[in-house]
C-alpha cells in the first residue's frame, strides 16, 4: 500500500533520519534525503535506499533558511512529482551548561530545531493542500521536550516548541487530511551525543535508568515513523510517541 509514497526526510544523511529512510526504501518509496554540509554521508544513504528497493535524491538545504527551504521542496517536486509523507527529522544539539550558553548557540538551536519544522512542514503542507489527498507529517521531538537538561536548556527548549507546533498544525490541517505527529524519543546512539556516550558514568546513568536495559538504535524510531505514515494511522493526528525503552516511566 506504501509502495509508491514520495517521503522527504530533512536530516536524513546519518543517525535517526538515515534509519528512518532506509526503513522507508524498504517499503519501494521515493525519498528525498535532505542534510546540511554532510555531502558524503547523504550519498551513503542514498547508495543504502537503492540496495534497499527504493529511489532516492539527496538534496542539501538548511531548514533554518526560507530560500533554502524553498529550493529544497521545489526539488523535490521536480524530481518526484508530489510528497506524501515529510519527516521533519534535522537537529542539532550543541552541549552548554545554561549559565554559559552563548545567545548565538540559543538562536541557532532554535532556528534548526524548531523554526526549521515549521518552514518545512508549512512549504510542504501548502503543497498537500494545493494537491488535495491528504498527507503526513512526523517530526522528530524528544523526551528532552518533557524533562530539563544541564546542558540541554535551549535543545529541551526547542522540543517543547515542537510539540505545541505539531498539535496546533494537527488542529489546522485537519480538514486536509493531513496528519501531524510527533516521535519523542530517548537517547539513542548517534553522531549527535556520540562524545558525550563515551563517558562510562553518564552512558552507565542513562543504560540503568531505562527499564529496557539498552540505549535505543535508529531502528528503534523507524517502525513508530512508518506507523505514522501508514494506512492504519489515518485517525492518529495531533500525537506525541514516546520511544524510550521506559526511561521516562521510572524515577530511577
Ligand atoms: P545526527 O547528528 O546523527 O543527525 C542529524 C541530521 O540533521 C544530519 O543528517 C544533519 O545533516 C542534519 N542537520 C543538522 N543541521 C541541519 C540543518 N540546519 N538543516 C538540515 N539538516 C540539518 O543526529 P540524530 O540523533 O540522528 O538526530 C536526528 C533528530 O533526532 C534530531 O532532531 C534530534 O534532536 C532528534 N533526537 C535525537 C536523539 C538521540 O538521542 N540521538 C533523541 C531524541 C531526539
Ligand atoms: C535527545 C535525548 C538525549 C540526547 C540527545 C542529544 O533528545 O533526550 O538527551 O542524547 O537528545
Amino acid at each position: 500500500m506504501n509502495q509508491s509514497q514520495v517521503v522527504l526526510v530533512t536530516g536524513a544523511s546519518r543517525g535517526i533520519g538515515r534509519g528512518v529512510a532506509l526503513a522507508f526504501a524498504r517499503q519501494g518509496a521515493q525519498i528525498i534525503v535532505n542534510h546540511y554540509q554532510d555531502d558524503a554521508n547523504a550519498a551513503q544513504t542514498v547508495q543504502a535506499i537503492e540496495a534497499a528497493g527504493g529511489t532516492a535524491q539527496a538534496v542539501e538545504a538548511d531548514v533554518a533558511d526560507s530560500t533554502q527551504v524553498d529550493a529544497l521542496v521545489e526539488t523535490a517536486l521536480t524530481a518526484f512529482g508530489r510528497i506524501d509523507v515529510l519527516v521533519c527529522n534535522a537537529g542539532i544539539c550543541p552541549f552548554y551548561d545554561f549559565l554559559d550558553l552563548p545567545e548565538a548557540v540559543w538562536d541557532r538551536t532554535l532556528d534548526v530545531n524548531l523554526k526549521g519544522v515549521f518552514l518545512v512542514s508549512q512549504r510542504v503542507a501548502r503543497h498537500m493542500v494545493a494537491r488535495g489527498e491528504g498527507g503526513r507529517i512526523i517530526a522528530t521531538s524528544s523526551i528532552s521536550s518533557m524533562m530539563g537538561g544541564t546542558q540541554q536548556a535551549h535543545y529541551c527548549a526547542s522540543k517543547a516548541g515542537i510539540n505545541l507546533l505539531i498539535k496546533s498544525m494537527a488542529l489546522s490541517l485537519a480538514p486536509h487530511q493531513i496528519t501531524c505527529n510527533a516521535v519523542l524519543p530517548g537517547t539513542v546512539e548517534t553522531d549527535i551525543n556520540r562524545e558525550a556516550l563515551q563517558d562510562p558514568t553518564l552512558r552507565q546513568k542513562l543504560e540503568q535508568g531505562t527499564p529496557l536495559g539498552r540505549l535505543g538504535q535508529p531502528d528503534d524510531i523507524s517502525g513508530a515513523v512508518l506507523f505514522l505514515a501508514s494506512p492504519a494511522a489515518s485517525w492518529v493526528t495531533g500525537s506525541l510517541w514516546v520511544l524510550d525503552g521506559g526511561a521516562t516511566s521510572t524515577l530511577q
